[in-house]
This record gives C-alpha cells, sequence and structure tokens, in this order.
C-alpha cells in the first residue's frame, strides 16, 4: 500500500510526499504535530498538515534565517529566537563562538519534545549550555524584554492561526523595544509566488519602524514555490555593505550560506522587487 502526505500549499495546489512510516502524531494545545519518514526528504515535521522541516533541506533555511544577520551584526552576545521549536536555528547560532546565549521561545512543549526525540541532527544545541529554552508566548517576551538582544529570529510558521500576530506592526515594534540600540531581527517572510501581499505588507510596516529593511531570499524545496524569503529589520548595520569575515564563516561549516551566497540573498528578480 502507498502512504502519501499531501499539503494544500494554496487552496489549488497540493506538495504529495510518499511515505515510509508515520513516526509520530499527536494533538497538542496548539496544533496537530506530526513526524513522517519520507522517501525523498527523510523525516519531515509538518504542524497542521503544514511541511515545517525535514532532513534534506532544512539546512538552507536554517542557515540564512541565522547566518545572514549573526555576520551582519559585528559582535551578536545575545539572540532570541521566537518559534523554530525543532532547533534548527538554535544549532546554527550556536556555532558562533562569540555567543554568550540563546534564549529560545517556543509556544508549544509537543514540538520540543518531538524534535529531542526524532531530530537529533536539529536539536543538539538544545544541549549548549547558553542556550535556555522557555516554553512561552514569543509576543509576551518581547513586550517583558526591552533592549537585551543583538539580535531576534523569529521563525515563525504560516502566518495563519496563532502566528498571526508574528507578522503584525505592533509586534514589529516589540521586537524593536527588544533589541539592543544596534541589533537587528530577521523574520521568515513567505514565497513571493504565492504570498505577495505579505511580503508588501510586512515591508512597509518593518521600514516605518527600522532605519534598514531588507529582503533576502533563498531555495527550499518543499515550501510553496521552492523560492522564500526573509526580512531583515536593523537599527544599524547594513547586510549589503557589512565587511564579511571569510576565515569566521569557513569555520561555521555550512552547506548553503558563504560570503557569495551573502551577497547574492539580497540581489532581488524584478518581480520581486516590484513587492517592496
Ligand atoms: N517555519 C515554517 C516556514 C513556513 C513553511 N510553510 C509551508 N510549508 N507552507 C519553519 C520552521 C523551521 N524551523
Amino acid at each position: 500500500m502507498e502512504v502519501w502526505f499531501t499539503e494544500d500549499q494554496t487552496k489549488h495546489l497540493r506538495i504529495g510526499c510518499r511515505v515510509r512510516e508515520v513516526l509520530f502524531s499527536g494533538q497538542s494545545p496548539f496544533q496537530k504535530v506530526a513526524v513522517l519518514d519520507t522517501v525523498e526528504f527523510g523525516r519531515m515535521l509538518t504542524l497542521d498538515n503544514v511541511i515545517q522541516t525535514n532532513i534534506k533541506d532544512e539546512f538552507v533555511y536554517h542557515e540564512m534565517i541565522t547566518h545572514v544577520g549573526l555576520n551582519t551584526h559585528p559582535n551578536p552576545k545575545k539572540v532570541l529566537v521566537i518559534g523554530g521549536g525543532d532547533g534548527g536555528a538554535v544549532r546554527e547560532i550556536v556555532k558562533h563562538k562569540g555567543i554568550e546565549k540563546v534564549v529560545h521561545v517556543e509556544i508549544d512543549q509537543m514540538v520540543i519534545d518531538v524534535a529531542k526525540k526524532f531530530f537529533p541532527e536539529l536539536s543538539s544545541g538544545f544541549e549548549d549550555p547558553r542556550v535556555e529554552i522557555l516554553v512561552d508566548d514569543g509576543i509576551k517576551h518581547v513586550k517583558e524584554n526591552k533592549g537585551v538582544y543583538d539580535m531576534i529570529i523569529v521563525d515563525s510558521t504560516d502566518p495563519v492561526g496563532p502566528a498571526v500576530g508574528l507578522f503584525g506592526e505592533e509586534f514589529y515594534r516589540s521586537v524593536f523595544d527588544a533589541l539592543t540600540e544596534d541589533g537587528l531581527f530577521v523574520a521568515q517572510t513567505e514565497s513571493p509566488f504565492f504570498n505577495s501581499s505579505l511580503i508588501t505588507q510586512v515591508t512597509t510596516t518593518i521600514s516605518g519602524i527600522y532605519p534598514l529593511n531588507r529582503l533576502f531570499w533563498a531555495v527550499v524545496p518543499t515550501y510553496p514555490g521552492g523560492y522564500w524569503t526573509f526580512t531583515m529589520g536593523s537599527k544599524k548595520h547594513d547586510p549589503l555593505t557589512v565587511e564579511l569575515n571569510q576565515g569566521k564563516i569557513a569555520a561555521l561549516k555550512t552547506k548553503w550560506y558563504s560570503p557569495e551566497v551573502h551577497r547574492s540573498a539580497f540581489v532581488l528578480q524584478p518581480f520581486v522587487k516590484e513587492l517592496l
């Protein structure tokens, strides 16, 4: 018997993955959590039937949501991750020797437990002594912590249900206040093919709050369109003009991110430029 997982990427478009085995399926207070062993992508985490990450392509997203910002800030010490309970972002952050503290705020305990059990490759950073995991609401956390973080990473789900607040003006203002005076943030901001209005809306909002706002992109085969964007809001440091430290970046042992990729990620195609 063939078992297939399908995600409705839009009302009229689906992605399907052949499944070898369903490793976990549970209902948390927030969402349906599942771990599937897929033939093409290996173990895959889905939340409410939406693909979050998988063993084969996760490195692209996790390297880009972390290293672009961490190499733009000259000396990041304290970093906050909101969401991303699988641990992929935290794993990349702790590769940076100068990091003193990573606060990871994930709302759903079940996602953390599943990551520890089924995705040791992603959640290995949880063991690092610099990492503190809080099961809490990220929106509340940024409101309660002012002027403390050099970088904030918003590794959210799609802008539906509980994640809607993570794409709104009030949240981006709280993030601004939670950052130090030369801090910056990076958030995942969806696909220009299928969510172009979100990119326009986020860009407009960010440019009204932050001196610098920059959109960059990467290829994530399992996300709608395969072309994925990230938005950076920065108080001072500009990812376009920063001098990149080649030796430091080589030491990160990345598979997607490099000094050249850092530069090229900000080169936008005309149809994407038009959204800004
Ligand atoms: N965050 C989810 C990105 C959105 C994916 N959307 C989709 N497949 N429709 C990824 C979490 C990884 N740490």
